[in-house]
Formats: structure tokens, sequence, C-alpha cells
């Protein structure tokens, strides 16, 4: 399903400034809240919030909630800013958010953090074109980018698609969906942090691949985040 065209190796966390937005994607939404600071959380405990006082995200969870942690409940620090999400929320829930205005034929990139919270946990990706009706479920949805990532309870990791085959837009609606794939604590209530989630669009398909330093020109990020991340 994905083209197999040749990107280049692109540093994305280094992409500090953006200019040169391309013509297709200056219209384009971006993903809100996807630091996960808001709602405002207490540092050291955390919160179920209902998805309806989130900014951006829906979740799949069957409360409808989404957990946020504030920074060092049980020890464990944000990535980035001072709280982050866990997907298995009070079920193995999937959160995601819907981005408009982005243009055909145009690639994806994108970044996030995910750590364990026993063992190792597993969390997957997913990029889905809605189709013409713009609505996910239905016959005419593709999906761009499926994949999962491990992490262990050592560190955040740091993931993102850049030096792999390339994502290419179709024009509709794009679903960017974060799930609970496993945990180490073998609880579905139990683990897969998330934080600083971020994407980019820019050098379209038809065009001829630049040089990196030209490519971390037109990357748009889809979250302030993204411009001052932080490791702790
Ligand atoms: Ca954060
Ligand atoms: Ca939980
Ligand atoms: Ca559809």
């Amino acid at each position: 399903m994905f083209k197999q065209i040749a990107l280049a190796t692109v540093a994305l966390s280094t992409a500090f400034i953006v200019t040169g937005l391309t013509a297709e994607s200056s219209q384009a939404s971006s993903l809100v809240n996807g630091d996960f600071e808001n709602p405002f959380v207490q540092d050291g405990t955390f919160r179920f919030n209902d998805e309806s006082i989130v900014p951006g995200w829906k979740t799949t969870d069957t409360k409808n909630h989404i957990e946020i942690w504030g920074d060092g409940f049980l020890g464990v620090d944000a990535a980035v800013g001072r709280q982050f999400a866990e997907l298995n929320a009070q079920s193995a829930s999937t959160i995601f958010q819907d981005v408009t205005g982005i243009g055909a034929g145009l690639e994806v990139g994108f970044e996030f953090y995910h750590r364990a919270r026993r063992g190792t946990d597993v969390m997957s990706l997913e990029i889905t074109d809605l189709g013409e009706d713009n609505i996910f479920g239905t016959q005419d949805d593709t999906s761009l980018f499926y994949n999962t990532y491990s992490a262990t309870t050592a560190a955040w990791v740091y993931n993102t698609n850049a030096g792999e085959d390339a994502i290419v837009t179709l024009g509709n609606t794009l679903r960017f969906a974060y799930g609970a794939v496993s945990t180490g604590s073998g609880n579905a209530t139990v683990g897969n942090f998330l934080d600083a989630v971020s994407f980019g669009v820019g050098v379209g398909e038809s065009q001829p691949v630049p040089e990196p330093a030209s490519l971390l020109g037109l990357l748009v990020f889809g979250t302030l985040g993204a411009s001052s991340l932080k490791r702790k």
C-alpha cells in the first residue's frame, strides 16, 4: 500500500523554525493539544477527563475518558511540558484527531514520545484518509500508515517516520489515531504513556526529494511543542 519513494533521512526533531510553507499545506489545520497540557492536572496527580473537556482529542475509551498525568505521578515526568496521556485509561483506548485542509500528494512526517508504565508496552499509530465522504469507517477510507511501537519503563522513546517510506496524502480529512495494543502490566487500564504528538506536511510526491536541509524548511509541525522538544 505504501508508495515506495525514498525519503531522505531527516532529523525531524531538529526542525526548529518553520518557513516556506507550500501553498497546498498553508490552509491545513493541525493537531490540537498534542502535548496534553490541557486541561490542567496538578503535579504528582492524574485525572480521568471526559473527552469533552480535552481540547482536540476524542477517544474510544469505554467511559469516554482521556487519562492525563501531571509531572511526577508515580515517579514519571512528562517528556515535554508537564503533562502527558496514558492510552490505557478505563480501557485499552485509542485517542484520535481528524485534520482537514491538507492537499493531495503531500508527504506527512510525524513524531511522538512513548513510554511504558510496567515492563514493555506496545502502542500503534494509524493515519487514515477518510475518503471523499470524510467519514471514518466507510468503504472509501484508506489506511495510509500503520505501525506499532514498543517502549520500556527506562525512558521516553522518541518515534518518527523520518527516513522511512513516504506517507503520501490523498487530499481528504486525515485521522491520526494512537492506540493501546498491549501492556507489560497485563492490565488494560495500566500502560502506554504518550506525549509531544505532532506531524508536518510538506514536499509533494511529484517533486524531487530535496536535500535534507531544504526538506526541513518545508515541514510544518502540528504543534508548537515540536519546536521546543526537550528530553527529561
Ligand atoms: Ca506534555
Ligand atoms: Ca490508566
Ligand atoms: Ca470515509
